[in-house]
């Protein structure tokens, strides 16, 4: 399994879940100086970091880019996937594909959370949901084309009304067109919505393939109650590589955020040096 952390540099957001801010270069350095594998990046639109840049600064840094966040389509542009218009519907695949093609240049797959938007009053949840496997379906074989999977997350239910559990995320992408499309496992959303964070995950197994990690209050690891032992020997039971990708919010401040996060990862993820003798 691979660490990484969020950066954020959308100016507009200036309280969401995310450890680093606005200074792409500063917080790859920091990453790097933590010894992070990868970075997951948030920006506002797929041509907001010009890809020659970021593939020198990685390569300097010796980072991954985990994924591409795209919940800026919505937050800015009022776009997602369930719109009662079909225009804004078309306008966010086509945000999302944007930024598929973006995150396919580094490898990296693209996550559809706040995009896929709710059953908002006079549509029903079944033409929703419609809607939804619609773009995944559309965009799930762009990303294939494109040599990289896509990522559906499943939110807790103050943000979506559509799919809040692990479960019905597995199966929404199994009633899919295509096998392209894997769940992400948030561990915030999941201590809200899941009986057991631990069996949720055992049970998505293979459909895994993206990990948002965050404490109970969605601070990062170590400052809630969410117990993390039954979370780690489930995912290292389902033989889970992905990566466990800081998501959470930068407190105190992004520097101890992120120090705390590397500090629970490495706790927790890390192979143990076994001690042989007496
Ligand atoms: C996106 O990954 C997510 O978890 C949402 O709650 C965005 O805030
Ligand atoms: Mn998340």
């Amino acid at each position: 399994m691979k660490s990484a952390v969020t950066i954020a540099l959308v100016p507009e957001i200036k309280t969401g879940p995310w450890i680093y801010w606005h200074d792409l270069q500063a917080s790859l350095a920091k990453a790097a100086a933590l010894g992070f594998d990868g970075v997951e990046l948030f920006t506002a639109s797929a041509d907001a970091v010009e890809p020659d840049r970021l593939s020198s600064l990685l390569g300097e840094y010796g980072l991954r880019l985990a994924a591409v966040g795209t919940g800026a389509g919505k937050v800015i542009r009022g776009l997602t996937l369930t719109d009662s218009d079909p225009e804004v519907r078309v306008q966010a695949v086509e945000f999302i594909a944007d930024m598929i093609a973006f995150g396919a240049l580094f490898g990296a797959p693209a996550i559809i959370g706040s995009m896929q938007g709710n059953a908002v009053p006079g549509v029903e949840k079944e033409q929703a949901l419609e809607w939804l496997a619609e773009g995944l379906n559309t965009l799930g074989k762009q990303a294939e084309a494109l040599g990289v999977r896509l990522i559906y997350e499943p939110l807790n239910r103050y943000e979506t009304n559509l799919i809040n559990q692990l479960e019905t995320g597995v199966q929404l992408i199994r009633s899919l067109d295509t096998e392209n499309v894997v769940l992400l496992a948030d561990l915030f959303h999941m201590n809200i919505e899941e009986a057991s964070l631990a069996d949720s995950i055992r049970r998505a197994g293979s459909h895994l393939g993206h990990v948002h990690f965050a404490d109970s209050n969605r601070r990062p690891i170590g400052f809630g109650h969410t117990e993390l032992n039954g979370v780690v020997a489930a995912l290292r039971e389902i033989d889970y590589t992905g990566f466990i990708s800081a998501e959470a919010f930068p407190w105190p401040d992004p520097d101890q955020a992120a120090g705390q996060t590397i500090h629970a990862f490495n706790q927790y993820f890390k192979p143990r040096t076994r001690t042989h003798g007496l």
